[in-house]
C-alpha cells in the first residue's frame, strides 16, 4: 500500500511522467527564469534539447551560489500574485536563500509529506507532534501541512518548550513526535529527569530529519523512546521536508518521489555521473514546481542510489540515509575525516553518550583536533581507562590522534533545543 499509485507504478510508466514533467519544467526555467535562459544559451541548449530524462546531464548545474547571487527572488518564475508562500533555508553564513510556492506548489509539497508519513506507518486517527520550528524553516509547516493532508492530527507545538513536550506525549498520548534526531536525544534526557518513562507511553514513531544521524545514534533513539525511528531527508531549495523517507517495512534507504524530484549522483569534484551504487554527491531537479523549478541542483548531500523493488512495494529508487556534506569534510594536518566517522566511533562505546563536539584550532601555525565526549550517567568505570580505548579506537579508525579528548560528565555538553544541532567548531 502506498498513498499515491504512482509510488508503486511499474518503473515505464514513472519514467513517462517524468519525461513530461522534466519537459514543463526545463521550458518553465526557460521561459521565465533570465537565469536559467542564460545558463541554458550558454551552453548551446534550448527546451527543445530536453526530451527525455536521459537528456538531462547537458543541462547545467544550479548551486547554492546561483541561489546567493540572484537573491531573494532572481530564480522566481512566477509573478508575485501567484506567490502564496515564501520560505528561507536556514544557512549559517551570508543571506538565506528564499524559496517561494504556488498554491500549487503547497498541494504537492503537502501531498509528499503525506506520502513520506504514509511511508512511516502513519495514517488517519493517528496524532503527530511537530516539534520542526514553525516560520521560515520548512520544517514546521511543511511536516504540518502533511499530517493535515494525510488526515492525521497535528500538533503545532514547535520546536523548544521541551517539559511541555513531555508533557503533551503523556496527556495526549501522540503517536507520533517528528523532529532532528538530536531532539530526540535530548527529549529523552528530559523525559529521564521529569521522571517520565517515554518507552511506557503511546508513542511508536519519530519522524527525524534535517541534519545527519548515524546508525548507532538511530539505535539510541530507538532504545530510549522505544520506537521506530524513521528519517526523512528534504531542503528548502528543492522543497522542503518530504523528498524522500525511509519505509517502516523496510527501513533500508529512503525512497525518493521520483515523480516530483529527479535524483542523479556526481561527482563531488568533477560533477561526473556516477553509476547506481557508488556514492557522491546527490543532485536534485524539481519536477513539478511552478514557482522555483531548479534544475541539477548540487545539495552538498553525500549519498547512494538504489534501484529495484522494495519488500513495501514501493518501485521508486532509494537514496542512503545521508551522513555527511562534501562541504563537511574537515582537513586537518593534511588528514581528511567526516564528522559522522568520529560519531560512529564514538557511539561503539556503551560507556559514552551519543552527544560530541569538535574543535578545531591553530596554534603556533599548526591545526590542533580537540574531541570533546560526555559519559553515560551510569558510568562509574575508570575515566582514564575508558579514555585510553576511545583514542585507540580514533587512532585506527581515523588514522589520526586527536591532541585533547575530553570526556565530560553527564550533561556536560550543550544541548541544541531549536533548529539544527552543531557539532564541528572550527576556530581557525
Ligand atoms: O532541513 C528540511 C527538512 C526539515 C528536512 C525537516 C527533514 C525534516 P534545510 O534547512 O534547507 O531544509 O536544510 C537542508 O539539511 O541539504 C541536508 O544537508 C540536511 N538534511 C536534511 N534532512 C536530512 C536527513 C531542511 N534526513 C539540509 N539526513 C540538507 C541528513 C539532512 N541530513
Amino acid at each position: 500500500m502506498a498513498y499515491q499509485a504512482i509510488e508503486t507504478a511499474p518503473r515505464s510508466e514513472l519514467r513517462e511522467c517524468q519525461n513530461e514533467r522534466l519537459q514543463e519544467t526545463v521550458r518553465n526555467a526557460y521561459e521565465n527564469v533570465d537565469h536559467y535562459r542564460e545558463a541554458l544559451e550558454d551552453a548551446g541548449l534550448t527546451p527543445d534539447d530536453i526530451e527525455t530524462v536521459d537528456d538531462i546531464t547537458k543541462l547545467p548545474f544550479t548551486t547554492k551560489e546561483d541561489f546567493r547571487d540572484e537573491y531573494p527572488d532572481g530564480l522566481f518564475a512566477v509573478d508575485n500574485e501567484d506567490i502564496v508562500r515564501i520560505h528561507a533555508s536556514s544557512g549559517t553564513t551570508g543571506k538565506p536563500k528564499i524559496v517561494s510556492y504556488t498554491q500549487n506548489d503547497v498541494d504537492v509539497w503537502s501531498d509528499a509529506v503525506a506520502r513520506c508519513l504514509e511511508a512511516a506507518g502513519l495514517g488517519a486517527g493517528d496524532t503527530v507532534q511537530n516539534a520542526y520550528g514553525y516560520g521560515l524553516f520548512t520544517g514546521g509547516l511543511g511536516l504540518h501541512y502533511g499530517v493535515e493532508e494525510l488526515g492525521a492530527t497535528v500538533i503545532p507545538i514547535g520546536g523548544g518548550n521541551t517539559q511541555r513536550q513531555v508533557e503533551m506525549l503523556e496527556d495526549l498520548g501522540s503517536d507520533a513526535i517528528a523532529c532532528t534526531p538530536s531532539y530526540a536525544l535530548y527529549l529523552a534526557e528530559t523525559a529521564d529527569d521529569m521522571g517520565v518513562d517515554i518507552k511506557d507511553l503511546p508513542l511508536r514513531v519519530v519522524i527525524f530529519g534535517a541534519e545527519p544521524c548515524t546508525d548507532p545514534m538511530r539505535e539510541a533513539i530507538e532504545e530510549r523512546l522505544g520506537v521506530k525511528g524513521i528519517d526523512i531527508y528534504g531542503l528548502s531549495e528543492i522543497v522542503g521536508p518530504g523528498v524522500s523517507i525511509e519505509c517502516a517495512e523496510a527501513q533500508e534507504g529512503l525512497h525518493i518521489h521520483e515523480d516530483r524530484f529527479y535524483p542523479e549522483v556526481v561527482d563531488p569534484e568533477t560533477g561526473e555521473p556516477l553509476p547506481e551504487g557508488e556514492e557522491g554527491e546527490l543532485v536534485l531537479t524539481t519536477l513539478s514546481k511552478e514557482a522555483l523549478p531548479v534544475l541539477r541542483y548540487r545539495t552538498g548531500d553525500l549519498t547512494t542510489l538504489s534501484s529495484g523493488e522494495c519488500e513495501c512495494g514501493r518501485t521508486t529508487i532509494r537514496m542512503d540515509n545521508v551522513t555527511g556534506r562534501s562541504d563537511d569534510l574537515v582537513i586537518i594536518r593534511g588528514v581528511n575525516f567526516y564528522p559522522s566517522e568520529v560519531e560512529d566511533v564514538v557511539l561503539e562505546f556503551d560507556e559514552v553518550a551519543p552527544h560530541y563536539r569538535i574543535d578545531l584550532d591553530r596554534v603556533n601555525n599548526l591545526d590542533t583536533l580537540e574531541i570533546t565526549i560526555e559519559c553515560e550517567h551510569d558510568f562509574e568505570g575508570d575515566r582514564e581507562e575508558l579514555r585510553d580505548r576511545v583514542l585507540t579506537r580514533l587512532q585506527n579508525v581515523l588514522s589520526f590522534t586527536p591532541d585533547t579528548l575530553t570526556i565530560e560528565e553527564p550533561g556536560g555538553i550543550e544541548r541544541t533545543e531549536v533548529g539544527k544541532v552543531k557539532r564541528v567548531y572550527d576556530h581557525r
